[in-house]
């Protein structure tokens, strides 16, 4: 048997040591005996980070949807799949069940079909939290299409030239979208992104608003008539292991966004057993990741991974806020939800919003909790902790990346013993290292490095869309033989890994190093702050200083600025040193953030260092106004 399903810490260990001392039989026991095949491998795996090259369960025919789809059938086939909550509480949640969800992708992979999408061609999909999206990339899975979803908060331009750089024959959206108490005309962004986009044969609209809304005859089609023609079975395609399942972009720290290729088999493999590992998922649970499909969270562990368990995996259209802060618990109730996967800057956000939305309901179902995308802070390790799993669940504090398409370093509840704001161990088969500046490993415990890879997993993706070298010079260029994951950590006594930030985020005062999530922790602490970000900037003597960015919860009325300001310094002093105190410290009433809620330090820092005629593209952020605001307060 293999170890598919792992329940306790010292299993962990045999299991973890089996998988690195010999990984090609670990994994091909993994997807031989857990998931369905047309045609077995010829060769487990070849790679080599210099070229670079990986290739896993090479010569292997699949299709990921017979995966997360038709072997289900017999065994599950009136279970809910999908179950999509609607932005709306008062309208009706949707139970879609693994038959007719099957059914309806088989029907959209049908009008794709009908409309000239071919194994290979590349669909962008535009569209916002609603089953359609799920639905259509799962359909362009079934045909071979290579699907790339571009979040629907995103911008004309920012659409555009993904379009573009992918070269999608097609687009798919809605009419609009709801966003809490708004609506957003989602088709007019569409309509402007392909003004300068003639190359694009159709576009098919779902609709969801009822809105009144341009269609652009010979190129634009409603969604409905045609799926209502469609037949409801479509055979699936026939894939190579090796075959793009799809691209997802993602930012780098310069440059044009860098679509992210991943695998088909490998991918597969990866993201069904982390998913059914870290959240522990049983038959009957209710699993829920707040995250949007929009990113690689989404990709991974709302649609594929779970799907691939035949899990049961919520689907939110809404906003934590909508219609009061108590929506996130209002649904964990209603749907008795067993797992609960979120950012920690949503926790951060419902934290400021005090308990009284959280004690109104019954959160006894949860029994696992989740955070990704950016590293906790101590508070809300602790708010979470306390106020949502009572003490009961275990926060596992996922780490990974766009590009290793699944969770890398990880507990494993009720297994490994968690640490507030480590993401503790590496997952199975997942061998992680730790470099010094000069491309040296840092051996032992207790030690502080830039976080690379020393082995490929499944999941790795396989390419930049378009751009091999650039993969090559952005991951393998900066250590021989290594997948650089542009993160620095720390590694504790125990060995367990602290993810300290984005390595550009490392600042060096007076020669020390220091990462940004530990100070920032200290600063958190202090009870009027709601959230911090600090960066470094240029000082004489130091080579840099660190400069603050605070904002305080309720906006910090009635607050005396300089008292906090040395107050804040104190809290530093005492968990980090004097080396680590701020030098400025300026109040915000927000702090700029990556629509997936990461904070982008790096406009920060160019406003620090008065380069704001650097700033570069703002208009991508969730909130570009307190840009302005940073500017006009700078102390
Ligand atoms: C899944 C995702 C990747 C970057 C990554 C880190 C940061 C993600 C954590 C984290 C600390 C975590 N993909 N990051 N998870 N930092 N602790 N648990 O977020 O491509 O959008 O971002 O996010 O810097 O390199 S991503």
């Amino acid at each position: 048997m293999s170890n598919y399903h792992i329940k306790q810490f010292e299993e962990y260990f045999q299991v973890y040591r089996k998988s690195v001392r010999n990984p090609e039989q670990f994994w091909e026991e993994i997807a031989e005996e857990h998931f369905v095949w047309r045609k077995k491998w010829d060769n487990v795996l070849s790679w080599d980070f210099k070229k670079p090259e990986v290739k896993w369960f090479e010569g292997a025919k699949l299709n990921i949807t017979e995966n997360c789809l038709d072997r289900h059938l017999p065994t599950r086939g009136d279970k809910t799949a999908i179950l999509f909550e609607p932005n709306n509480p008062n309208e009706d949640a949707e139970h879609i069940t693994y038959k007719q969800l099957y059914a309806r992708v088989c029907k959209f992979a049908n009008v794709l079909k009908e409309k000239g999408i071919q194994k290979g061609d590349r669909v962008c999909i535009y569209l916002p939290m609603i089953p359609e999206l799920a639905i259509s990339i799962l359909a362009c899975a079934r045909i071979g299409a290579v699907h790339s979803v571009v979040f629907a908060g995103f911008s004309a331009t920012a659409l555009s030239s993904r379009i573009n750089d992918c070269d999608a024959k097609m687009v798919i959206t809605s009419d609009g979208s709801y966003r809490g108490p708004k609506t957003i005309d989602l088709k007019g962004i569409v309509d402007e992104a392909l003004n300068d986009i003639p190359g694009i044969q159709s576009v098919l609209v779902a609709k969801r608003i009822n809105s009144n809304i341009n269609m652009k005859a010979g190129r634009d089609y409603w969604l409905d008539p045609l799926l209502e023609e469609a037949y409801s079975d479509c055979n699936a395609e026939l894939m190579d292991a090796e075959d793009p399942l799809f691209i997802l972009y993602t930012s780098g720290s310069t440059g044009k966004p860098k679509g992210m290729v991943h695998s088909s088999a490998g991918y597969m493999v990866y993201t069904a057993y982390t998913f059914k590992n870290v959240f522990q998922y049983r038959d009957n649970d209710v699993y829920w990741c707040t995250a949007d499909i929009g990113w690689i969270t989404g990709h991974s562990y709302i649609v594929y991974g779970p799907l691939a368990n035949g899990a049961t995996t919520v689907m939110f259209e809404g906003v934590p806020s909508y219609p009061d802060f108590g929506r996130f618990w209002d649904i964990v109730e209603k749907h008795k939800v067993t797992q609960f996967y979120t950012a920690p800057t949503a926790i951060r956000a419902l934290a400021k919003q005090g308990t009284e939305h959280v004690e109104k309901y019954d959160l006894s179902s949860l029994k696992v909790l989740g955070t990704v995308g950016e590293p906790i802070n101590e508070e809300a390790w602790h708010w979470y902790d306390e106020n949502i799993g009572k003490k009961k669940s275990p926060i596992v504090d996922t780490w990974w990346q766009t590009e290793t398409g699944g969770i890398m370093i990880t507990p494993i509840p009720f297994s490994t013993p968690t640490k507030p704001t480590y993401a503790t161990l590496p997952f199975i088969g997942i061998q992680p290292a730790l470099m010094d500046e000069s491309g040296n490993e840092i051996n032992g415990n207790q030690v502080e490095g830039r976080l690379c890879i020393k082995f490929p997993w499944p999941s790795i993706a396989r390419t930049i869309w378009g751009n091999h070298q650039r993969y090559k010079d952005t991951y393998f260029s900066a250590y021989d033989n290594m997948y650089f994951t542009g993160d620095g950590a720390l590694r504790d006594e125990v060995g367990y890994y602290r993810i300290t930030g984005r390595v550009d985020d490392v600042i060096i005062v007076s020669g020390h190093n220091l990462g940004t999530a530990p100070i920032e922790d200290a600063i958190n602490e202090h009870p009027a702050v709601a959230e911090s970000a600090i960066v470094g900037f240029p000082h004489d003597v130091k080579g840099n200083a660190l400069y603050g960015y605070v904002t305080l919860k309720d906006s910090g009325e009635g607050r005396n600025h300089d008292n906090l300001r040395k107050e804040i310094n104190q809290l530093i002093t005492d968990r980090i040193g004097p080396i680590a105190k701020l030098d400025k410290i300026q109040f915000t009433v927000g702090l700029p953030k990556t629509r997936s809620g990461k904070i982008m330090r790096r406009i920060l820092r160019k406003i620090a260092c008065n380069e704001t005629d650097q700033l570069g593209d703002t208009s991508t952020l969730l909130n570009p106004e307190v840009v302005d605001d940073i500017i006009k307060n700078v102390v």
